[in-house]
């Protein structure tokens, strides 16, 4: 981040500010000092580290980045989108998800990039009639697994924003009821 490097000209006339005391000189470079801050310095987190160490800060793109929510202890394979035709703003993406950790996994919703939205969704058949309806969770068993498949649980991307090519790989974000998430890669296909 381009922010964090300006703070540290700053440190020494802070210093300066306050050997001064209430001089004249020591108010205006406090004032300027101030300003700084204001304007670059408050939002940078850890800019209070660089000030107490001697070495420079350095601050990596991902540092700056606002913390991401913890990542899921699942793993995705054979993730796969439809591939559909041109026109149509809806598909599905199927897979399995394996929990790897001894606690179950609820997931409460769906995001992806490319889609306006995403919904979990439920394949239910009533005596001759099979449908989908929306899940309000889907939970993948503790050290088990969820089948994401056209006859059961499944995603839906609804609002494509352009036409999927077959090939290529699209990036689908699961959130878990816990705040949790696994960003998952699937490649789209022809079924
Ligand atoms: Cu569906």
């Amino acid at each position: 981040m381009p922010h964090a490097p300006h703070l540290r000209p700053k440190l020494l006339p802070l210093l300066v500010s306050a050997a001064l005391g209430g001089s004249v000189l020591g108010g205006w470079v406090l004032g300027w000092v101030g300003l700084g801050w204001i304007g670059v310095g408050w939002a940078v987190p850890g800019w209070s580290a660089s000030a107490r160490q001697a070495t420079p800060l350095r601050v990596s793109p991902a540092q700056a980045r606002p913390p991401q929510p913890p990542a899921l202890p699942l793993r995705a394979t054979g993730a796969w989108v439809v591939a559909v035709p041109p026109g149509t703003g809806e598909t599905s993406v199927f897979g399995t998800l394996t929990n790897t950790s001894a606690r179950p996994v609820v997931l409460r919703s769906a995001t992806a990039p490319l889609a306006a939205h995403a919904m979990l969704m439920n394949t239910v058949t009533t005596g001759t009639m099979t449908g989908m309806e929306a899940a309000r969770t889907l939970t993948v068993p503790a050290r088990g697994h969820l089948v994401l498949g056209d006859l059961g649980a499944h995603i839906m991307l609804m609002g494509l924003k352009r036409p999927l090519k077959p090939g290529e790989t699209i990036s689908v974000t699961l959130h878990s009821t816990d705040g949790r998430r696994l960003v998952l890669s699937a490649a789209v296909r022809k079924p």
